[in-house]
């Protein structure tokens, strides 16, 4: 075996252009022998990211969670290989040269666009433009906040991106870099490939934005580089390094990079470079290797800079051994929630039955967190600029403020869909379990960042109140219809809409326990009744649906309902029975994910086998699952109005009398 001292003196005579080049040919062997994929970011970013990682980044591959390495974010998805190149290079036990052979074949590790917990070391999945960048606030943010709570000592790092012109033109990046530099997350470096292409052709064709003014205008230090001029890259980090806000690099390159003819133009952005221009780069570049085939001495200066990382690790693990902090780090790291949390929530549940307290889940909501929040730090909350509408904040809970990060309650301003994805790198990053508010209708604004919610499998709590047209007078554009069905089609989420005090508490608990899915907790404005008749200590919600109410004679029919809605399907079951002396069951059913996940005998021990009617104030989209083909639903079949509630409950058809009748209609 080749020792340490013989790899350095051979990889001291190799230069960062040729580990550069050496990521240029990967990436355009693999795109060429895939067939697909996108070679020109990696190889036009291809000097900037080996001065990143050959002077700055701290990341260990044989450890790659170690919580104080360095964050590496590839906000330019689709440069995918980029990613994958700098992981064989540096020498991921996952990512052996066969898996570059294998790019973005079925069941390699190399997908299309990084995919967090596919291969080791992706911090976060990435591809929808724009997503990585804002994702990486949240880490930077969460570093700080870790930082503040135990210390420099174990938390000191960095978070770096690297962001196409995509990535900036999107919508989200303006929420992100508002947010970041407001609160002057210094340890946040974005890194800009500047090449003023993408897929249409120049970018001129569709921005004259001023990106470096942007940046500045919201208080981030921004820098003008070469990005093929390593020394000048270099001297840009180590300035945004120092600096007291987030840096923006742009880095200006030529897409392609090396290609002799296609560098420069859209053409290298997403198709292989066919094999004359890959013969023609590699005479271009000095590249005389066989695809695939990265010369020893190369090789081992990447492999070196694992190294560094290496030892650094084993530093800060010492740092930790030793310090007071050590267990309490630990759990925070670990995410574990204590007892306390879930005793807590158990004695609030009794407490709430015994005294039937009638309050709007959101409001249900905040008191289930005060008891949440006072057993544990793990959680820290936001709001997207509806505090004291999505009840989120709860009693000694300080504010995270520019500079100062000792709180745990963030302002993510009128930034939806920014706070989500800060919340998806809040949870990534670790140490902390995010929750955030909105109102239910801009579920939309903040969807593609809770998609990745729940593709990456990250405890995110959704807390998201004015659940129907229960809000009332702000009207149609505020009540939401669709929005139940599009989360609930959406995989490894949780939708939970409790109907009363109780059902809020047992969803929390379920949402907190959910520790590798989002959750979305779907809460009313208007007081609903507390609707259990006795306490248990089984969290019923936890099955998805149970039967709340069981008539004393055989069912005639079964009432499903959710949320506010299953206070009228109790009521219409007392009219059925009390007028026509009909036998109704009503069936509460905060969560389909999880009624679905129970066997079939318990499905159909709720369900019964007497005709059904749903009633939920959304579209009947998906219902149909549950009511059979010879079910009822009452419901929205359009969009809401602007009136007090009980008025659109009234005009909408959504009461006690409407579901009698329809319960009637199905069984004579
Ligand atoms: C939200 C979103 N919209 C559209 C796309 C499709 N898409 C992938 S790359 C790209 C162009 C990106 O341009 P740029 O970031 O400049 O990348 P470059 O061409 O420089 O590699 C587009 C539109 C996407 N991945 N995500
Ligand atoms: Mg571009």
């Amino acid at each position: 075996m080749t020792s340490l001292a013989a790899l350095k003196s051979v990889a001291a005579s190799v230069s960062e252009r040729d580990m550069a080049n050496a990521i240029r040919a990967l990436a355009m062997d693999s795109v060429q022998k895939a067939n697909s994929g996108h070679p020109g970011m990696p190889m036009g970013m291809a000097d900037v990211a080996t001065v990143l990682f050959s002077r700055f980044i701290n990341i260990d591959p044989t450890a790659p969670d170690w919580p104080d390495r360095d964050r590496f974010v590839l906000s330019a998805g689709h440069g995918s290989m980029l990613q994958y190149a700098l992981h064989y290079l540096l020498g991921y036990e996952d990512m052996p040269i066969e898996e570059l052979q294998r790019f973005r074949q079925l069941g390699s590790r190399t997908a299309g666009h990084p995919e967090h917990g596919h291969a080791l070391g992706i911090e976060t999945t990435t591809g929808p433009l724009g997503q990585g960048i804002s994702t990486a606030v949240g880490m930077a943010l969460a570093e700080r906040m870790l930082a503040a709570r135990h210390g420099a000592d174990l938390v000191d790092h960095y978070t770096y991106a690297i962001a196409g012109d995509g990535c900036l033109q999107e919508g989200i990046s303006h929420e992100a870099i508002d947010l970041a530099g407001h609160l002057k997350l210094s340890r946040l470096i974005v890194l800009w490939d500047d090449n003023a292409i993408s897929i249409d052709g120049p970018t001129s064709l569709s921005t004259s934005m001023d990106q470096p003014a942007r940046f500045k205008a919201a208080g981030w230090l921004v820098q003008l580089v070469d990005g093929h001029d390593m020394e000048a890259v270099a001297a840009a980090i180590e300035a945004a390094r120092q600096a007291d806000r987030p840096s923006l690099i742009a880095c200006r390159t030529v897409i392609g990079k090396g290609a002799p003819n296609l560098g420069g133009s859209e053409k290298t952005h997403g198709a292989p470079l066919g094999d004359a221009e890959i013969a023609a780069t590699r005479q271009n570049i000095g590249w005389a290797y066989a695809p695939f085939k990265v010369p020893d001495d190369i090789l081992s200066a990447w492999r070196e800079i694992a190294g560094r990382g290496q030892a650094a690790r084993r530093a800060w693990e010492q740092r930790l051994a030793a310090s007071p902090q050590r267990k309490a780090f630990e759990r925070a790291i670990g995410g574990k929630l204590p007892d306390a949390v879930f005793e807590a929530l158990g004695a609030f549940r009794k407490e709430h039955v015994e005294k039937a307290t009638k309050v709007a889940t959101r409001k249900a909501s905040e008191m289930a967190l005060a008891a949440i929040n006072g057993a544990t730090e793990l959680t820290v909350g936001g709001s997207a600029d509806l505090t004291h509408s999505n009840l989120t904040i709860t009693k000694d809970m300080d504010r995270i403020v520019p500079g100062g990060y000792a709180g745990r309650y963030v302002h993510y301003g009128i930034r939806e869909h920014g706070m989500a994805a800060a919340m998806n790198g809040i949870a990534l990053h670790g140490g902390f379990i995010p929750y955030g508010g909105t109102f239910l209708c801009f579920a939309d604004y903040a969807r593609g960042a809770m998609r990745l919610s729940a593709l990456m499998s990250q405890r995110v709590v959704y807390v998201m109140t004015h659940d129907s047209i229960g809000l009332g007078e702000d009207g149609p554009t505020h009540q939401p219809i669709e929005h139940l069905a599009m989360l609930r089609a959406t995989p490894n989420l949780n939708v939970f809409r409790p109907a009363d005090i109780i059902e809020t508490a047992e969803c929390w608990e379920l949402a907190l326990k959910s520790e590798r899915r989002p959750s979305v907790l779907v809460l009313s404005r208007q007081n609903l009744p507390m609707l259990r008749q006795a306490h248990s200590d089984e969290n019923r919600s936890s099955r998805g649906a149970y039967v709340l109410r069981e008539p004393s004679a055989h069912r005639a029919v079964t009432l499903i309902a959710t949320g506010s809605e299953v206070e009228i399907a109790v009521a219409a079951a007392e009219r059925l029975e009390r007028e026509h002396g009909i036998a109704a069951a009503v069936v509460s059913m905060p969560s389909w994910e999880l009624f679905e996940e129970q066997d079939a005998d318990y499905r159909k021990s709720v369900l019964g086998s007497a005709p059904r009617v749903a009633v939920e104030a959304a579209a009947r989209l998906g219902w149909d699952r549950w009511i059979g083909d010879t079910g009822a639903f009452v419901g929205m079949t359009g969009f809401g109005a602007s009136a007090p509630a009980p008025d659109l409950y009234k005009h909408f058809d959504i009461t006690p009398e409407a579901v009698a009748t329809a319960a009637m209609k199905l069984i004579i």
